[in-house]
């Protein structure tokens, strides 16, 4: 477990959001409205999944092989991460999986749909805390309650 405090140095903490790119932009401003509040508790390294001006084109060069390297390098070096997964993504099932294999702390979010489930793959693993949510409070207290036990705060106040 990172000793890490989590109120009084927001860069202490490196924090991964991965949410839908190509796989659609339908949710961009909730991914927009998480990182803000990650922000609260460190440092977001993939701010721009939460641009509500970015498409589905998802791309700024120079190429895709660029994209997939700088942002293995940035879950390699994150203390967790937190994902989106109502809409599938192969990335972020892919960014979820690479996780998973690296023994990061994985917080999966889900909104439930009529007609739709989640991937066995995601809400079947071990590695990942599945949590269903059907609005944005409901996601902040999901994510406070996983950050605090992923990390061990210094002591009173901290949270
Ligand atoms: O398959 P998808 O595109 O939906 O996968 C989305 C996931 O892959 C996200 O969680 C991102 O971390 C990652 N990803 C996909 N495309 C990009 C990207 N494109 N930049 C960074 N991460 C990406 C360039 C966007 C740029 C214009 C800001």
């Amino acid at each position: 477990m990172k000793n890490i405090n989590v109120s009084n140095d927001n860069q202490s903490l490196k924090i991964y959001f991965a949410g839908a790119i190509r796989g659609g932009r339908s949710d961009a401003l909730l991914y927009h409205e998480m990182i803000k509040f990650l922000r609260d508790f460190g440092q977001v390294l993939t701010e721009h999944v939460g641009d509500t001006g970015l498409t589905e084109d998802g791309d700024d060069g120079p190429n895709d092989r660029a994209i997939h390297d700088r942002d293995i390098a940035w879950l390699k070096a994150c203390d967790l991460i937190v994902a989106e997964v109502t809409l599938p993504s192969l990335g972020v099932g892919y960014e979820l999986g690479l996780a998973c294999a690296l023994g990061k702390p994985v917080l999966s979010l889900y909104r439930p749909q009529t007609g739709k489930r989640l991937s066995a793959m995601i809400a079947g693993s071990d590695g990942i805390i599945t949590a269903e949510y059907s609005n944005i409070d409901q996601a902040k207290k999901i994510i406070r309650q996983f950050i605090v036990n992923s990390c061990k705060p210094f002591g009173p106040g901290t949270v």
